[in-house]
């Protein structure tokens, strides 16, 4: 691609340096400190540190887990990159990556397959970024009643990050995308450690990816992507729940059928009902590929048990967000839900973003009162007063409550 060679060799260089202090031979062994506490059954946890992160929540060490401590949404609508969550199906995730030798291939049913490096991927592209929220399909799953198999999660395996790259439907156009194509999948450098093991890969419509909003992204809040978080590129699928956001892209493969790998045909489906759900304990009869977020909102100013001071003006502050309509509104109870006010909402950094909601209140009286917040989006949606349940404990997006003390 044109650029000039001095260019070129300073942006090897950056890149270089990146990709060794990221790739430390045991840069895996991780350093634990003390333990947190979900609030659900079993729930004790260690914090561990890893090479580019602070202390986090840590769920498995192989392959590597970690939740975002909750008080991280505190600091603002944007997650830092070294407190993002991580999540690994495979134990087999690359360790170390070259930069310079590194390439993304792409193939199946198109005219001219293509093999790009990182440079031409940065120049070669128009570059764009969107802010958008990820958010494992998992996420909150330990709150569940019953009960479901799988990572137990508290509200931690979301982040909202501002992401660079390019148009995948740009590099598609390039390659020449036969127009009776239907998916295209894709295939990071994580393996199974085990044969037998399915590869972790996954796959979107043609259509889908025409519209325009799905990137392959080089950059993460202005820097790299962190080891831990797909570098040197991965998909970034703004709406879709980050199943789909395939760390270390290697191959993307346009293909004339609909994917039939285990990972769309087996995993990551939900009820074909409304909201996906069903009754607890019920077979989820027919069931469809999980795609779209929910609607969300949570309190990050307040946390359960925290003792408010009675009689003075206390700010309240949180964040919502949902597929891609954009957050309409965000109302508030700070009396278990017999009566809401509407909350202020904070800036707009576009449709698939934590909106950040705020609002003062006078709390009076004295004991426990429960804080609820709920959002509404620009289609309608919005969340339910009783959690609803599937058997993969995907998508919960019950109305949050914190209890707090007043005194
Ligand atoms: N290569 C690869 N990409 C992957 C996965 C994986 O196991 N391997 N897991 C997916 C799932 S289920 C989630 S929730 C997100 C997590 O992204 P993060 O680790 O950057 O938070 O990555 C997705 N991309
Ligand atoms: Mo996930």
């Amino acid at each position: 691609m044109a650029t000039s060679s001095t260019a070129r060799r300073a942006f090897i260089q950056k890149l270089a340096a990146a990709g060794v202090s990221l790739a430390g031979s045991n840069w895996l062994e991780a350093a634990e400190n003390a333990g947190v506490t979900m609030p659900f059954d079993n729930g004790a946890r260690s914090l561990a540190t890893y090479p580019g992160k602070r202390p986090m929540i840590l769920l498995t060490s192989r392959p590597p887990q970690l939740e975002t401590p909750f008080e991280v949404f505190r600091e603002g609508v944007i997650t830092p990159n070294d407190a993002f969550f991580v999540r690994y199906h495979l134990s087999n995730i690359p360790l170390q990556i070259d930069p310079a030798t590194y390439r993304l291939g792409i193939g199946g049913t198109v005219k001219n397959p293509l093999s790009l490096s990182l440079d031409d991927l940065r120049t070669g592209f128009e570059q764009v970024e969107t802010v958008a929220v990820a958010q494992c399909s998992g996420n909150s799953r330990g709150f569940l009643t019953p009960r479901v198999g799988g990572g137990q999660l508290g509200n931690g395996a979301m982040g909202n990050a501002r992401w660079k790259g390019v148009r995948l439907k740009d590099i598609l156009e390039k390659a020449g995308l036969d127009p009776a194509s239907k998916q295209v999948s894709f295939d990071g450098m994580d393996g199974p450690a085990m044969p037998g093991t399915p590869d972790f890969v996954k796959a979107l419509d043609v259509e889908k990816i025409l519209a325009g909003e799905v990137l392959v992204a080089h950059s993460m809040n202005g820097e790299d992507l962190p080891m831990l978080n797909g570098y040197p590129i991965r998909l970034v699928v703004p709406g879709y729940y980050a199943t789909y956001w395939v760390k270390h892209l290697q191959t993307i493969t346009v293909l004339d059928r609909p994917f039939d790998g285990f990972w769309m045909q087996t995993a990551y489906r939900i009820p074909d009902t409304p909201n996906a759900c069903i009754p607890p304990g019920t077979p989820p009869g027919k069931t469809v590929p999980i795609s779209r977020l929910n609607v969300r909102s949570f309190i990050t100013s307040h946390s359960s048990g925290q003792v408010v001071p009675s009689n003075k003006q206390a700010s309240v502050r949180g964040i919502a967000f949902d597929g891609g309509d954009g957050i309409a509104s965000v109302e508030f109870s700070s009396d278990g839900g017999a009566s809401w006010r509407t909350a202020k909402l904070g800036e707009d950094l576009g449709k698939f973003s934590f909106r950040e909601w705020s609002l003062e209140i006078n709390p009076s009286g004295k004991g426990r009162a429960d804080w609820r917040v709920r959002a509404v989006n620009r289609t309608g949606q919005s969340q339910p007063m009783d959690p609803l349940w599937n058997p993969a404990g995907y998508m919960r997006n019950v109305v949050e409550t914190v209890s707090v003390e007043i005194a």
